[in-house]
């Protein structure tokens, strides 16, 4: 692994949810692209160790000549993961956001990173981005967002657009069947973000926020999708609570 740049420099404080607001659907603009790398380490358990092991999993499954794509790349944070993992200087890097508050700043935090692997951003809808011949495509945080009726047809096409023995790495907020774990886990979660300084006012109102538009499933759903989308091997390599990360293989 080397001397990864994937966090981003300054890290504006998340207080969008701080003073009471009326409630409204939660959206990809200016103002969360501006204090996100502080929002999602704040909020997201095993962020900061997910981050660097795309890099030493991207490192694995990159062939030569290969595309590699990161799919809702935000401010390019496993982008620049994959960008130092990825050992073949014919690879391209192709980082996909529909936020264009997103891209813009990604593409400051990439001209700042000192690897020289180009990257592409394109600001389009990941449902439409052109895939093909990939080795290593990761949805760090992403799946959730997308409307589940069109979650299988994706899984299908990055399968079908994966080369033999090329990986998907798949990051997800999960719940989880037994209504007695989704408490504890949901309520460990939120101890995890009591314990980064959030309060229970913005926890309460992120959460309204963002429940009409994060839609998480179990493991099992994401688990027999994934085999039906064209995946061969699905395996769990990370668990914080109810966030968990995922590489599905294609072996042929
Ligand atoms: C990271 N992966 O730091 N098309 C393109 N982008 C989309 C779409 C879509 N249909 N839907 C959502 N997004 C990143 C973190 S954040 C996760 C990913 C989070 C984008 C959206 O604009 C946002 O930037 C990203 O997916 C989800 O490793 O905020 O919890």
């Amino acid at each position: 692994m080397t001397d990864s740049k994937a966090s981003p420099p300054e890290q504006i404080t998340d207080r969008l949810f701080a003073t009471e607001r009326n409630p409204e659907d939660f959206r990809f603009d200016a103002s969360v692209a501006r204090v996100f790398p502080d929002m999602i380490r704040r909020s997201v358990p095993g962020y900061t160790t997910i981050i660097p092991m795309i890099e030493v999993i991207t490192e694995q499954y990159a062939q030569r000549g290969s595309h590699c794509y990161d799919l809702g790349c935000s401010l390019g944070a496993s982008t620049l993961a994959m960008r130092h993992g990825i050992p073949y200087q014919d690879c391209t890097l192709v980082g996909v956001d529909n936020s264009s508050a997103m891209i813009e700043r990604c593409e400051h935090y990439i001209a700042l990173d000192d690897h020289d692997l180009p990257v592409t951003l394109r600001c389009e809808d990941l449902l439409k981005t052109e895939l093909s011949q990939a080795s290593v495509t990761t949805l760090n945080f992403t799946l959730q967002f997308v409307p589940p009726e069109h979650r299988l047809g994706l899984l299908t096409r990055i399968a079908g657009a994966t080369l033999p023995g090329g990986a998907l790495i798949l990051s997800e907020k999960i719940r989880f069947e037994s209504d007695r774990e989704q408490d504890i886990q949901t309520r460990l979660h939120h101890e995890f973000k009591r314990a980064n300084g959030y309060s229970d006012l913005e926890i309460s109102q992120k959460r309204a926020a963002i429940e009409q538009v994060l839609i998480p499933e179990t493991l099992t759903e994401h688990r027999e999708r994934l085999l039906k989308a064209g995946f061969e091997q699905v395996l769990v390599w990370y668990q914080c609570f109810n966030f968990v990360s995922m590489l599905a293989i294609k072996t042929r």
